[in-house]
């Protein structure tokens, strides 16, 4: 976030805002900056004071009273923050309005968000979707050029002009930009579609990790295959999907993707730029919906989720529910009652190794679960095809008859879908 505010101290702090009101108790609030502090955490950001408001009615000129404004300014002026970060999402102009009153940078949560995904894009098209989602969330915000903040703001946010003729260019200039990158995004969607339909033509069910962020996406991935992949205790160190393959004790070959994580109130520029990145997720035959049982706000969390999940159109897909970090939680009462509400979970701790096989096992009680049970009619001299069936399905009977070898079996749909032609009535 160097680029933002240039400042001398070797750690940037900031002073974290979180609202409380009739929807959102104190309590509530309090959690909610814990998460907040955890994103700015993973920018190396240090929390030097963290403030829960309570307001009666939101002030369309601060978002809070002019009071309460004036008593975060001046708390940020006594321990010297640099930023003042609100959990709540301040509009542009009670940005400005923020700043001109702090003197400081005031940013929301959606920014913090914005800003790590930057800071851990690595492939192209992960940084083309980060900036296309960075520009339309700055478009409106381009007046702060006009703020006396805008000496110490540079980098892509900053624009150091004057007047207004300067903003309509910067403007027409963001614009542009914009354009350039949906060009070049929707380039390399294409070529991702074109992958994903040859993948669709292999019958291997395909499972998709998804879940909160840092519940342990990747370390899932990590347990059941041999996937080297990133996995830190921070907020969002997955962004690109990796897919890897692995095969389940009963003999059954699967793929499994890891991908990018979902938070409470994920910038909805995020969600329509990662929308490609996610459809990997939305072509998956199930889910492993994993998530961190040590956090309070677990059911939360699953909440979360499962509302992406319907904004994806994936929440038909056939799920397994995990809940992971079992090591954490000290409170037996808590892990009963989670086993209580959802009979249906595996509990593991992938630290510990514990219930990876319990999983395993499941996966492959689901995949027979959901998969058709259907008649194959195959020529003798096809034992290629037969074999196959023998590799990705279940056979429940196998015959010979005129020259055919009838084998009913319980298949993945690819491969009903793929062997359609031998399929007996
Ligand atoms: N104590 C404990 N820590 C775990 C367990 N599983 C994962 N972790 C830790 O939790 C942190 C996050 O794990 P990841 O696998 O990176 O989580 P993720 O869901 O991929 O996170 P993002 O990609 O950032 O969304 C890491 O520090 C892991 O070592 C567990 O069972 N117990
Ligand atoms: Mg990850």
């Amino acid at each position: 976030m160097k680029n933002m505010y240039e400042t001398e101290k070797a750690t940037e702090t900031a002073i974290l805002v979180s609202l409380s009101s009739r929807e959102t108790s104190p309590t509530q609030a309090e959690l909610f900056l814990d998460e907040l502090a955890s994103l700015c955490t993973t920018l190396g950001i240090e929390v030097a004071e963290r403030i829960v408001v309570p307001v009666v009615q939101m002030n369309p000129k601060y978002l809070l009273g002019s009071g309460k404004a004036q008593e975060i300014s001046d708390l940020a002026e006594r321990s010297n923050a640099d930023y003042i970060v609100f959990d709540d999402t301040i509009s542009p102009s009670q940005q400005r309005n923020l700043e001109r009153l702090s003197g400081r940078c005031v940013i929301d949560r959606q920014e913090i968000i914005l800003e790590i995904f930057s800071e851990h894009a690595r492939t192209r098209e992960a940084i083309l979707q980060v900036g296309l989602a960075r520009m339309e969330y700055s478009l409106p915000r381009l007046t702060r050029a006009w703020t006396h903040l805008s000496r110490q703001r540079g980098g892509t946010r900053g624009t150091r002009g004057e007047g207004e003729t300067q903003l309509e260019m910067d403007r027409r200039v963001v614009l542009r930009k914009i354009t350039k990158l949906k060009r070049e995004l929707e380039k390399l969607q294409s070529q991702r579609e074109t992958r994903r339909k040859q993948r669709r033509g292999i019958p291997i069910p395909t499972g998709a990790i998804v879940g909160y962020t840092n519940a342990g996406k990747s370390s899932l991935l990590n347990a059941m295959t041999k996937a080297e992949v990133k996995v830190e205790d921070q907020l969002f160190a997955t962004l690109d999907p990796t897919t890897r393959s692995l095969r389940l004790s009963g003999g059954t070959k699967i793929l499994l993707t890891d991908t990018v994580g979902f938070i409470r109130k994920l910038p909805h520029n995020l969600v329509d730029a990662f929308h490609s990145t996610l459809e990997e997720t939305a072509a998956a035959d199930f889910l492993i919906h994993i998530l961190d049982a040590s956090n309070p706000e677990v059911e939360q969390h699953l909440h979360t989720t499962w509302e992406v999940l319907s904004e994806l159109e994936m929440d038909e897909t056939p799920s397994i529910v995990v809940f992971n970090k079992i090591d954490l939680c000290d409170d037996p009462f808590v892990l009963e009652q989670l086993r209580n509400q959802h009979p249906e979970a595996v509990f593991t701790s992938l630290r510990r190794g514990v219930g990876v096989d319990a999983l395993a096992a499941k996966i492959e009680r689901l995949l027979f679960e959901n998969s058709p049970q259907v008649v194959f009619r195959f020529p003798l001299h096809r034992f290629d095809l037969v074999a196959e069936v023998h590799r990705s399905g279940k056979v429940l009977e196998e015959k010979y008859l005129d020259g055919y070898v009838i084998l009913e079996a319980q298949v993945p749909f690819k491969l009903k879908n793929k062997f359609t032609d031998y399929l007996s009535a």
